[in-house]
């Protein structure tokens, strides 16, 4: 009871106050205290207290004529009661429009101002409601992010380490395969020289099977050397026949079958080369895919990751003629409707600004623009229920701003701010 007579009071003391100083703010009330004289607020003059508003300029700052349009260049307050108050030019009190939406300021013209303070508020009150509902709805369903995300960030790990595994694993095959090759293009080297160094000794024997001391039939790289060794003790000069140039005929004479033994040598060896190969493309492949999941995992997701799950994903807008792609982290694309692409620019960094870090992404380094500068596209993010692009613009020429919506971009301090502030 005594809180509603308190409130009473305290309007009536407004209403009395706007009545007698019309067109000041509570907050400048103190300067307007009923006196014999009025000091302008500036300090540059003191005048007698009844020319304050009286609709004649005397303060060169304007401040005795807050509630006419005398002064030029003064501001006159709408109190707005349940709305926003705010201040409008003093030239236009009383000019016909209806500027405030108490009314007040045209409290001497032929124009009657309806007080529509009351109907704003309210549709305003409203718009921050729902408003305020779609934030919590977009931190809601940022939380159910943050959790995919989450698990987005365990499965790229697990698979970071498999790769790692096979990495190892073909690394290890690889060492092995290396000796593998080395070892038998010796062995073909070797089995190679021996036949050259052979040719002209009128043995009948071939001179890989004069090899096989053992017997076994089949020779080994040592026992090839030893033959080799054999061969250069019995003094022959192997250079008068000009032979010895590895895995090759005499010049001038038709290419000799390789001995049996060779053949099937060259062909291990081969094989062995082959399979080198196919595991080297295999490691090389690995690694790269390690490289590239490395590279991913380094990015700036955002302080919760929140943006992670955006990695994967590509959104679209058509915008007249153009086709818009945006694939967060990656690229921006336009294609035309001649299906020419055009690249706007590729991931570069978040814009650092200091009221919001994950506000807005930069795209750099797209394609030149003809006789201008490379293409360079610039996405706020604003929250909202969906996530999904609202707009493509190009405000200077191939310079691009696009609106993208999504939870992840709510935040609890937009909260008593209205989400679209920001904006
Ligand atoms: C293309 C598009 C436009 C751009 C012009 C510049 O038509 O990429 O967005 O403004 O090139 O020449």
């Amino acid at each position: 009871m005594h809180c509603h007579i308190l409130i009473a009071v305290v309007l009536w003391s407004i209403s009395i106050d706007s009545q007698t100083i019309r067109g000041i703010s509570l907050s400048y009330k103190r300067f307007y205290r009923e006196r014999k004289s009025f000091l302008c607020i500036d300090g540059s003059k003191l005048i007698p207290f009844d020319q304050v508003n009286d609709d004649y300029c005397d303060c060169v700052d304007g401040s005795d004529e807050p509630g006419t349009a005398a002064c030029p260049g003064g501001r006159f307050y709408c109190t707005n009661l349940g709305y926003r108050p705010h201040y409008i030019p003093s030239s236009r009190v009383n000019d016909a429009i209806c500027d405030c939406c108490d009314a007040s300021d045209e409290y001497n013209s032929h124009t009657l101002c309806q007080n529509t303070c009351r109907d704003l508020g309210q549709t305003e009150r409203e718009e921050v409601k729902s408003q305020m509902k779609a934030l919590d709805e977009g931190l809601r369903l940022k939380q159910e992010l943050i959790q995919e995300g989450i698990q987005m960030w365990q499965d790229k790990q697990a698979q970071l380490r498999d790769l790692q595994r096979v990495s190892d694993d073909l690394q290890t095959q690889l060492d092995d395969l290396r000796k593998e090759d080395v070892r038998r293009k010796e062995e073909v080297d070797a089995l190679r020289e021996l036949v050259n160094s052979h040719r002209g000794h009128n043995s009948t024997e071939s001179p890989v099977s004069e090899s096989d001391r053992s017997r076994d039939g089949s020779v080994t790289v040592k026992e090839v050397q030893a033959k080799l060794a054999d061969i250069q003790a019995e003094g022959r000069d192997l250079s008068e026949d000009g032979a010895i140039i590895r895995g090759s005929s005499v010049p001038g004479q038709p290419a000799e079958e390789e001995d049996p033994v060779v053949k099937a040598a060259i062909s291990a060896a081969e094989k062995a080369a082959a399979e080198l190969k196919r595991i080297e493309d295999a490691y090389e492949a690995v690694y790269m895919e390690i490289r590239d999941l490395r590279e991913k995992l380094a990015t700036d997701f955002g302080p919760e990751r929140e943006f992670l799950f955006l990695h994967i994903q590509c959104f679209h807008q058509k915008v007249n003629e153009y086709f818009y792609e945006l694939c967060p982290f990656n690229q921006v694309t336009q294609t035309s409707a001649s299906g020419a692409e055009v690249s706007l620019g590729k991931w570069g960094s978040w814009a650092d600004s200091r009221e919001n870090r994950y506000g807005q992404m930069k795209y750099v380094n797209g394609e030149p623009c003809w006789q201008g500068p490379t293409r360079n596209t610039v996405v706020t993010l604003t929250c909202g229920t969906e996530t999904a692009m609202r707009s493509v613009k190009e405000p200077s020429k191939c310079q691009y701003a696009v609106e993208f919506q999504t939870p992840v971009a709510c935040r609890l301090a937009q909260r008593g701010r209205g989400i679209h502030s920001e904006l």
